[in-house]
């Protein structure tokens, strides 16, 4: 993609009205697992599988927000940004038990929150982005219905403590990943290729979703969304076969988790797969997953590229990539797909609800010249993006926000420290954090608007 700041200043301005932005983070990808009495997760568990993580990395350190929170609050703060997505740690706040809460995770997500405060940063939460305890994921994990159970009483505990602190709160980032990239593909922890496990994860991550709002709703809250993650499905070719092949995908990466929230469904297309393996009485689940929410979010990357593939043996798709740029995780650069999430959304599941687009960002290689790390590419990358939105709202939507992924570069998963979607670049070895040159876009375009 060709650089153009002109590009990225005018699509900012043609949001900045009456949107907040910000940047978003996760605990398990920054804060550092070994510090501050947090308990081990299944991330920490996955890490110790050879070859499961680029470099053999895991999140022990990270990028050591625990200790360095205040200093990387001031730099979301002079970027000028209004918002603040972060995750809270569930073994941090109770790396023993489901009812003994960890007095260090309470002190440090009391510190973190009122630091956001008191820079006029509004905390927008999210309670559970990945990090499982490994209490839970050595009792089948997201396999089981008391993990949604225990996950409901966790939502409880956090309410008690920082409810009244945060503006916005989401269950759960991304289940598409929690339940299908973890439990069918086996790419994030706990490592799965099981289609029982996958069936069964799919619904029980919804099922803790649903609790958790009711809980929350309950307790007299009316901030609480959703975060759901979207890939753009374009079929290989025009061919019937191509075009059935990725709306399976897309039913199965989307619409699962919208239909389920939404309206109270599953695809039928899915669900005859997976029907054998479904737990019993899961259609009487479904009333409890469709809780009435004051917000969606959508997390944007990329698309994928859908073909028929007969050696998938229940599915029969496979996925890969076409001919458009990409970023550094090999992802099409694709704003068109980010436009039709929001316009489906709009038209076809939650006509009158706020929209926040609560990630998107692109991992790019380090490149230093005259002692700035230098990221034009994602800079233009925002800009497309945010002409989607624009596009989008124009059309209709009641988008409400913006979160760019990332604050920091961190702990990518399984491809561990090597790929860098930070708006700030971080030095794992001194913890030193360098803004990059698409920090400074930001800075100037949130600064201007102040004036
Ligand atoms: O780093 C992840 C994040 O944890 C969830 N959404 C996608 C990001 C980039 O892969």
């Amino acid at each position: 993609m060709s650089y153009n700041k002109a590009d990225f200043d005018n699509a900012f301005a043609s949001l900045k009205d009456d949107m907040l932005f910000g940047v978003a983070t996760s605990s398990y990808q920054i804060e550092g697992s070994a510090f501050g009495n947090c308990g081990p997760s299944h991330w920490d568990d996955f890490a110790k599988i050879e070859g499961a993580i680029t470099g053999g990395h895991d999140g022990s350190v990270a990028c050591d927000h625990y200790h360095l929170y205040e200093s990387d609050l001031d730099l979301i703060a002079d970027a000028g940004f209004d918002a603040y997505r972060f995750s809270f740690s569930w073994p941090r706040l109770l790396p023993e038990a489901h009812n003994q809460i960890n007095p260090d995770g309470l002190s440090f997500y009391d510190r973190l929150i009122d630091g956001m405060l008191a820079r006029g940063l509004s905390p927008f939460a999210t309670l559970y982005h990945w990090d499982l305890p490994s209490r839970l994921a050595d009792k089948q994990g997201w396999r089981h219905r008391d993990t949604a159970h225990y996950f409901a009483d966790y939502t409880d505990i956090i309410m008690r403590h920082f409810g009244d602190r945060l503006t916005t709160i989401a269950p759960i980032n991304e289940p598409w990943c929690v339940s299908w990239l973890s439990h069918y593909w086996g790419h994030h922890a706990p490592g799965l290729r099981d289609l029982d496990a996958t069936a069964k994860a799919m619904h029980y991550v919804q099922l803790a979703h649903g609790l958790s709002i009711q809980v929350m709703r309950e307790s007299g809250h009316n901030n609480l969304g959703c975060v759901l993650n979207k890939e753009y499905a374009v079929p290989v070719d025009d061919s019937a076969e191509a075009m059935a092949a990725a709306d399976l995908f897309d039913a199965t990466y989307s619409r699962w988790f919208e239909d389920s929230i939404f309206k109270g469904q599953y695809p039928s297309s899915v669900l005859s797969v997976f029907e054998p393996f479904m737990p019993r009485g899961f259609e009487e689940d479904l009333k409890l997953i469709q809780q009435p929410l004051d917000w969606a979010g959508v997390n944007y990357y990329t698309r994928s590229v859908v073909s028929p593939d007969p050696t998938e043996p229940h599915f029969g798709f496979s996925c890969g990539r076409g001919d458009l740029p990409k970023t550094d995780m090999g992802w099409e650069i694709e704003p068109e797909g980010l436009r039709f999430f929001l316009d489906r959304l709009h038209k076809e599941y939650c006509p009158d609800l706020p929209i926040y687009i609560t990630e998107n960002g692109m991992a790019h290689a380090e490149a230093w010249q005259d002692g700035i790390c230098h990221d034009e590419a994602r800079i233009s990358y925002f800009a497309a993006h945010l002409e989607a939105v624009s596009q989008a709202r124009d059309a209709g939507a009641n988008i409400k926000g913006y979160f760019a992924w990332s604050l920091l570069d961190n702990f990518e998963w399984a491809f561990g420290y090597d790929k860098r979607f930070g708006l700030v670049y971080v030095d794992y070895e001194t913890q030193q954090r360098h803004p990059k040159a698409s920090y400074y876009a930001w800075q100037d375009a949130l600064k201007a608007q102040r004036r």
